[in-house]
């Protein structure tokens, strides 16, 4: 009987990945053992979690979440007083968002791992996290935006962060009927200039284009470095039954904007400033506080004013996908609605707009003749081709939504190569440094929209699944399947070696400024101003400094700043407070945090640490006597008396 399951017992496997030598060796490929480090950090995106994740490859184990556009719990991201203003728009304060597109910083069109910028796609937002402390550190809103999705992406030297808007709107906004879109709406292209030091970002000029969807976009590289490139859609501009409405046209185009031309004309006066509303929150280390601004003013370019700066290359049917290849000289295309690829020649592209061999234009923006900008077709067999990257030896890897899988095809010849299945429904594909000038090839890891039968079964949700190969032979080999969280749609990877060495261990307590900090426990006190009663407190392994409080009163508004007095790596401490109407939060060694507590019920109310931090974490509490609000009680507080 042992020796019948033995023999007959492995399981099938309907990938073909699942039965005894090959899955074996499928293992060792992913395999990271105990104590071992990945190769590639992987950022994927959360989707309508509006967070990031940051995952291991080849293994496939999530490290951490770091919180973006969404309140997050686990750390008080959102809810700490500091950290809430990261989270102020132009329509107050909106603690989600719907996170897709992730992007390294790169220099000379190689990942250089300082930042990385991602977009919020609902209330058009650009966010910057730092590699060094995994945290956002800035978060931009974009005016005269809809719908945030051909974002966020980074040209060749970081020089500009790109957003542009999916959805057209009117520009400025206003009270007007829906059916009046056509000719009326406008779809803003946003550049949004990074500070090469500190990473600031400046949204510098935004592009004031036709009406139509800007889907998804790539900056030139290379010889096309100063180019950047838009699909679009619905260049019928219908506003309702979109389905089939927005899908008349046989050819919509890839918009290529020449942002260097642009840049200059702005450079020299050139552009409408325009009065306008949006928040600018920046997040600053050494106060370890958050800030947001609104800015009142946008500058604006009508592309008509800059000859020879945006043009219109046809492209079939509803492309999605707008992928560069890592020379700067193909422009992929993928027709959602389409079974071939469509790719444009740069080179092409430039001979065609200097010979002036136009094909009409459209609102004053001269289109192309496609015959004239095309390098290739893509026959590849599949159906509903979305998203393309490319590795190191000239080849290119595009998703299948509809056939369901990854396609192999050669740049220049494009001839398919190797097809995979992918298990289900894929999006996205990320190959490390696979949208850069140099690829690290290896891994492709594709990101499916459907689970259903490859895990067990969780009630009617699944989480996302994830799948990687090996592309290191000529066949692609399907090695691991993985669970995501949120809806993961693009992601960016790169060498583990890249960011190790830069990750930053503790926040300096002697250069902690924030107002509140409390940098030796005999500073810890309590302040009374108003109703407002505010508690100066340090922790450190096992107790807080005050940890009897009294005099607070029903009715008063409580702020507990806690300073972390640990200079040890991965020793955060917690506090939570009984009955409080926020989340805990997670003070990090060094840093200080602060959370809001308004006592309603008289009583004696205890707080603790939430993060298990030592032998006698259990022991690290503290209480709180709150009295009636008319009492006659002073401010006392004290530890260990
Ligand atoms: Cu194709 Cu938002 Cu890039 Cu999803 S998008 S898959
Ligand atoms: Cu500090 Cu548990």
């Amino acid at each position: 009987m042992g020796l019948t399951l033995l023999l007959f017992g492995c399981k099938p496997g309907g990938d073909g990945s699942g039965n005894g030598a090959l899955a074996s060796s499928a293992a060792e490929k992913v395999y990271v053992a105990p104590g071992e480090q990945d190769e590639f950090y992987a950022f994927l995106s959360g989707g309508y979690s509006g967070n990031l994740t940051v995952y291991g490859l080849p293994s496939g184990r999530m490290f951490k979440e770091i919180p973006v556009f969404s309140q997050f719990p686990t750390s008080g991201y959102g809810y700490s007083e500091e950290t809430k203003p990261m989270l102020n728009t132009s329509h107050g304060f909106i603690p989600w968002d719907d996170l897709h597109h992730p992007d390294i910083s790169q220099t000379n069109g190689e990942l250089d791992g300082r930042w990385i910028f991602v977009n919020g796609n609902n209330t058009p937002r650009i966010a910057r996290i730092s590699l060094s402390t995994f945290e956002t550190e800035e978060i931009i809103e974009i005016p005269n935006s809809a719908g945030n999705h051909s974002s966020a992406f980074i040209t060749e030297n970081t020089e500009y962060v790109i957003a542009g808007t999916r959805f057209a709107v009117p520009v400025p906004q206003r009270d007007m009927p829906i059916n009046e879109y056509k000719g009326n709406f406008k779809g803003a292209l946003s550049f949004i200039s990074v500070n090469p030091e500190d990473g600031r970002l400046d949204l510098k000029f935004q592009v004031m284009m036709p009406g139509f969807n800007y889907d998804l976009s790539h900056p030139g590289r290379g010889k096309s470095h100063g180019w950047h490139f838009f699909s679009t859609y619905n260049t019928e501009e219908a506003n309702s039954l979109m389905e089939v409405n927005s899908s008349q046209n046989d050819k919509d185009f890839i918009a290529a904007i020449n942002w260097k031309k642009i840049e200059e004309f702005v450079n020299n006066g050139g552009g409408t400033k325009m009065a306008t509303n949006y928040a600018h929150n920046v997040y600053n280390e050494e106060t370890h506080t958050g800030t947001s601004t609104m800015v009142k003013e946008v500058l604006t370019v009508d592309p008509t004013e800059v000859p020879g700066a945006v043009f219109f290359l046809p492209t079939p049917k509803s492309p999605h996908g707008c992928d560069v290849d890592p020379s700067g000289e193909y422009i992929i295309g993928a027709g959602k609605l389409s079974a071939d690829l469509t790719v444009h020649s740069f080179t092409k592209m430039l001979e065609a707009i200097e010979a002036e061999k136009f094909d009409g234009e459209a609102y004053g923006i001269p289109i192309l003749k496609f015959e004239d900008v095309m390098a290739g077709v893509v026959k590849s067999g599949g159906l509903g081709p979305l998203h393309t990257e490319f590795d190191s030896s000239g080849n290119a890897y595009t998703t299948f939504f509809i056939s369901s899988e990854v396609v192999k095809w050669k740049l220049e010849t494009w001839e398919v190569v190797d097809r995979k299945p992918t298990f289900y429904s894929v999006g996205h594909l990320m190959i490390p440094g696979g949208n850069s000038r140099k690829p690290f090839g290896k891994y492709v890891v594709a990101m499916n929209k459907i689970t259903k039968d490859r895990y067990l079964p969780t009630g009617p949700e699944m989480e996302h699944s994830a799948q990687i190969y090996d592309i290191s032979g000529e066949k692609m080999e399907l090695i691991y399947d993985f669970p995501t969280h949120g809806e993961p749609h693009y992601a960016a990877g790169c060498p583990a070696d890249l960011l190790r060495a830069n990750s930053k261990k503790i926040y300096r307590l002697d250069e902690n400024k924030h107002p509140y900090a409390v940098t030796s426990p005999d500073q810890a006190r309590v302040e009374r101003n108003g109703n407002e009663v505010h508690i100066y407190m340090s922790t450190i392994r096992s107790h807080f400094t005050p940890d009897n409080i009294e005099g607070v009163k029903v009715g008063d508004k409580v702020y507990f700043h806690i300073t972390n007095h640990e200079q040890d790596f991965d020793v955060p401490h917690g506090f939570s407070m009984l009955g409080q109407n926020t989340s805990e939060i997670l003070v990090m060694p060094g840093q200080t945090k602060t959370s809001v507590w308004e006592p309603k019920q008289v009583g004696v109310w205890p707080f603790y640490c939430t993060d298990f931090c030592s032998a006698l974490h259990q022991e690290m509490q503290g209480y709180v006597r709150v009295s009636p609000a008319n009492a006659n009680i002073d401010l006392s507080w004290s530890l260990g008396e």
